[in-house]
């Protein structure tokens, strides 16, 4: 899959190089009930690489409306180190210096509110955009002014004939999920101050492409950026990269700081960044090809693996109805003959069955009294935190299975 196709890049406009397809898939996050199984929705998902923008973007995407609306299933509140992972952000904002007089601050996708409640505690002016309306409802609830918008040009517009202009312009795992993001970026210059900063953190491009996490890619994440992809899409408003600051959240994130250009001096971090990414080669489109190899080759052993295991006679369950597994499950082609059900702690998943591939989704409970032989550790990302959580689990002799960096059964 060399050649350029019709999908143009939606940051620049060229036409795309096709080098993923993972083939029908559903939504990432479309918990469904039996009843609902008939008419559950797919895409094509491929995904392609312009070398001008260096965007890394799905091809097609199925409508935001579709995705984030009153039942959507991820409430961020459920992983307690990404609570104290917020609470730092909120904390670095407060002391880096762009906070000025009785400050405004904007975050989009604020979800429940996990970020945003460390300054709304403080009394300070602050306004979350969350078109999830479930979620909002709950950020509100925790004393968080969230209106349930999507974000785009316009609403910049009118946040500032109400509120004013903004310090700070935060988001958290949401740029990504923009395919409107030019648009968006468009707003965030009407929105900013001209003494504003803007920080953001998303899945980074050369961690996923560095331990294979090609679940990363599902319909929410349209874009995986790189600095250098990045660099390019805020250039197009005159807004410069002032900071980079990798995270090693959601298995190693970027937080991308910007400004107006020429507002603020650049750290050094920025330059080292971009030469470490022409070095792993995120400008060019062998890279990518070179990516889908790695990503058949794992395909390939985690199938072998717990085809082995179920010959064998195991009991296999899965940790974590992530949306990233979607992707692997149907990928990979994993039904309830292979992973008995999924446990996860998210109530509006519970009772529920996996996209695509129908596996039943059970309270952690269910889990905690089960103890299959075996664990695919689909909340990969969590690690640290759920095999601190689940000691008695690993001492009773349970086995964990990851896919990243490579597919393994932990030792
Ligand atoms: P987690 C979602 O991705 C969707 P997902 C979205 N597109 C995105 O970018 C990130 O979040 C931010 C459960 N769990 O964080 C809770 C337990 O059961 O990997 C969640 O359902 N026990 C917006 O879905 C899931 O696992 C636990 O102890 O890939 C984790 O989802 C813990 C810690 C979690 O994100
Ligand atoms: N920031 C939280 C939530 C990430 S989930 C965290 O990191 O845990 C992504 C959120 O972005 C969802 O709640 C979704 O409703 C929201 N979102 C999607 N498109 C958006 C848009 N155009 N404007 C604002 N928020 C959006």
């Amino acid at each position: 899959m060399s050649n350029r196709s019709t999908w143009k890049c939606r940051i620049s406009g060229e036409p795309l190089f096709p080098v993923l397809d993972f083939g029908l898939q559903p939504l990432g996050n479309g918990f469904l009930l039996p009843e609902q199984f008939d008419k559950e929705y797919f895409f094509h998902m491929q995904v392609g690489f312009d070398p001008e923008s260096k965007m890394f973007q799905l091809l097609e995407q199925p409508n935001p409306e579709q995705m984030f609306h009153e039942n959507y299933a991820f409430f961020s509140g459920t992983s307690r180190f990404m609570a104290a992972h917020f609470e730092e952000f909120a904390n670095r904002v407060k002391s880096s210096g762009c906070l000025k007089t009785d400050p405004f601050v904007v975050e989009l996708g604020c979800n429940d509110g996990i970020l945003l409640r460390h300054f709304a505690k403080e009394g300070m002016h602050h306004l979350g955009v969350e078109p999830s309306r479930n979620v909002a409802t709950v950020a509100n609830e925790q004393g968080v002014s969230t209106i349930s918008e999507f974000f785009t040009a316009e609403l910049a517009e009118q946040i500032v004939k109400e509120h004013g202009q903004a310090d700070a312009f935060l988001a958290a795992n949401v740029m990504c999920h923009i395919p409107t993001i030019r648009n968006v970026v468009k707003g965030i210059k009407t929105l900013l101050k001209p003494t504003g900063v803007v920080q953001f953190e998303d899945p980074y491009l050369g961690d996923v492409l560095r331990k294979t996490s090609y679940d990363q890619l599902y319909d929410e994440h349209v874009f995986l950026f790189s600095a250098l992809s990045i660099q390019y899409l805020f250039a197009l408003e005159d807004l410069e990269l002032i900071d980079l600051q990798p995270q090693g959240t959601h298995g190693g994130s970027m937080r991308y700081v910007l400004a107006h250009q020429g507002a603020y001096p650049q750290q050094p971090s920025v330059a080292a960044i971009l030469s470490e990414e022409k070095a792993q080669g995120l400008d060019r489109l062998e890279t990518f090809q070179a990516f889908a190899q790695q990503v058949a080759r794992s395909k390939t052993e985690l199938q072998e693996l717990l085809s082995d295991l179920k010959r064998q006679g195991k009991k296999i369950a899965g940790y974590g109805a992530t949306s990233k597994s979607t992707t692997i499950l149907n990928y990979c082609g994993i039904g309830p003959d292979v992973v008995d059900y999924i446990s996860d702690t998210t109530p509006i998943k519970q009772g529920k069955y996996s996209p695509g591939t129908h596996i039943p989704v059970q309270p952690y409970e269910h889990f905690q009294q089960d103890r299959p032989d075996y664990a695919v550790l689909f909340a990969w990302n969590h690690q640290q935190e759920i095999l601190a959580k689940e000691l008695g689990y690993t001492q009773s002799g349970g086995q964990w299975i990851v896919h990243v960096p490579q597919v393994q059964i932990l030792k």
